[in-house]
């Protein structure tokens, strides 16, 4: 591959934790790459045409192929790139790793970002979500994950 095919460019958000984790995963694997910050209100052609289904940041693109979703483009850095693994290697390491990944995209970034709800009832059954997310990402989790049977 030539330079200019081996170029790895991130349209990003500054405030996205999707961004960051994908930057993580190509600091820890050692990859330049290119940064272009996106106005998500007033979003670029090249996010636009790169990610067509989705329209969201990050966008990753190498040697002018674009990838788009976060989990996806880590598993493209993941099987492109030697050096420091982001996933173990045990198969069972790794679906709880990808477990992990998955739950904190669905509960908690969610919890993070989501809105209370309408009505009373609507609000205790968020808060009692929350607090079962929170126990089960702080308490449940740290205590099991050395654990290979949970
Ligand atoms: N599932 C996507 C989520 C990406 C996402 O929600 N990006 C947000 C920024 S954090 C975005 O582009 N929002 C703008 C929009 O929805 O129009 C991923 O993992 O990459």
């Amino acid at each position: 591959m030539c330079e200019e095919e081996a170029k790895v460019l991130v349209l990003g958000a500054w405030g996205s934790p999707f961004t960051r984790r994908v930057e993580l995963g190509l600091r820890l694997k050692g990859v330049a790459y290119g940064y272009s910050e996106e106005d998500l209100k007033n979003k670029s052609s090249l996010l636009l045409e790169s990610n067509p289904v989705y329209k969201k940041a990050p966008v990753f693109i190498h040697g002018g192929k674009a990838i788009a979703e976060s989990l996806v483009i880590l598993e493209y850095i993941e099987d492109t790139w030697d050096g420091y693994p982001l996933l173990p290697k045990d198969p069972f390491q790794r679906a709880k790793a990808r477990f992990l990944a998955k739950f904190i995209d669905e509960k908690v970034i969610l919890l993070l970002s989501n809105a209370t709800g309408r009505t009373v009832f609507e609000k205790l059954l968020h808060f009692l979500d929350s607090m079962f997310v929170l126990y089960f990402f702080l308490v449940f989790v740290p205590l099991n994950l050395h654990i290979s049977d949970w």
